[in-house]
């Protein structure tokens, strides 16, 4: 065996290369073997005690490093967590303050209520300096078609369901529609022929439902009932509202397209004609029945008035990354007194 250095340190060959006599070759002619000349002195290492070798080197290494990215993944992932911390405080901040900004809207709207301003400037669009912009339209919904005066005290009301009837014609919708309005409704379960639907049809959707068999709390309900397609939903709903109970249509405030629901054959220009009549507004019913452009229409008295309880605040606020819509309904009582009766977020959105 022969010893090499390397490193500082001495190690043995495990396959020692021939030696002269010279040097000292073991000689297997002795008896149990023997050295010739000089012994092989005992190898030690050179180190000395507490250095490190450059195998103890790298494994410290190693140690250093992954001590290193378990911290790093460690305090990115808590930076990571306070970043999401202060994002749903400043969220919940902005929410608090969007609510405050269209409260104030709805001050404004009931203000203008309360001093009967009327409608000649039923839009306000505001701008802050501090990146606020808050906008809101105040509709009367008596100008429109409430579709919970289909039924009156558990009973059909015939004018009023002839009146969504004839509007459905008009912006071309099937006419059998009313029907499965009506069940949707009503309290029985009597599935109106032919295109009713009550809950037998209902439990057969996926998922299934039953029938609503009360007033509609919201229009969107339409969607739900039998027949109804979203598109044919977006075509109505400019034209219908719901509160609970029964709610005339205001005269003075409706479009052309409800007065032309209000009895049979009445043209489109003859409502156009009636919108614009000269009395307007009109301070009493008779006023408007016997008015130039009314008197010979055939409409009648029946759930008309030239007042409204009901309006609508539409409104959105923006401020920086977010957007809140929201609408508001109030209901305006005979002394004036202006209440909220509901309110609903249209639309949220964060940049
Ligand atoms: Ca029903």
């Amino acid at each position: 065996m022969r010893a090499y250095k390397s490193a500082g340190c001495i190690i043995y060959s495990p396959h020692p290369s021939p030696l002269t006599r010279e040097e000292g070759a073991f000689t297997t002619a002795s008896k149990g073997g023997g050295y010739f000349g000089r012994k092989p002195k005992p190898l030690t290492c050179t180190h000395k005690a507490g250095s490190i070798t450059d195998a103890q080197t790298g494994v410290a290494l190693i140690t250093v490093l992954l001590v290193l990215a378990l911290a790093t993944v460690a305090v990115v992932s808590m930076s990571s967590e306070r970043q999401l911390d202060i994002r749903r405080s400043e969220n919940m901040l902005r929410n608090n303050q969007a609510w405050e900004y269209a409260h104030s809207l709805e001050q404004w709207a009931m203000q203008r209520l309360q001093d009967q301003q009327g409608f000649s400037q039923p839009q306000v669009s505001i701008e802050e300096n501090g990146g606020v912009a808050m906008h809101a339209e105040l509709d009367d919904l008596q100008s429109k078609l409430n579709l919970n005066n289909l039924i009156v005290e558990g009973r059909d009301s015939p004018n009023d369901v002839k009146r969504l009837q004839r509007l459905l014609k008009q912006l071309k919708l099937p006419v059998e529609l009313t029907d499965a309005i009506l069940d949707w409704l009503d309290a029985d379960s009597d599935i109106r022929y032919p295109f009713g639907a009550e809950d037998e049809v209902y439990s057969r959707k996926n998922p299934p439902y039953r029938t609503s068999n009360r007033w509609f709390s919201d229009v969107s309900e339409l969607m739900l009932v039998q027949g109804f397609s979203r598109p044919m939903y977006e075509t109505l709903r400019p034209y219908v509202y719901a509160v609970e109970g029964y709610a005339p249509i205001n005269v003075n405030t409706a479009k052309p397209e409800i007065l032309r629901c209000l009895a049979d054959d009445i043209s489109k220009d003859r409502a156009e004609s009636i919108y614009r009549a000269a009395g307007k507004p009109f301070r009493k019913l008779t006023e408007f029945l016997q008015d130039e452009a009314v008197n010979d229409s055939g409409i009648g008295k029946h759930g008309l008035t030239v007042t409204s309880q009901f309006y609508q605040l539409t409104g959105t606020v923006e401020q920086g990354r977010l957007k809140l819509g929201f609408l508001t309904q109030l209901s305006k009582q005979n002394e004036g007194l202006v209440t909220v009766i509901r309110r609903q977020r249209t639309g949220w959105s964060h940049g």
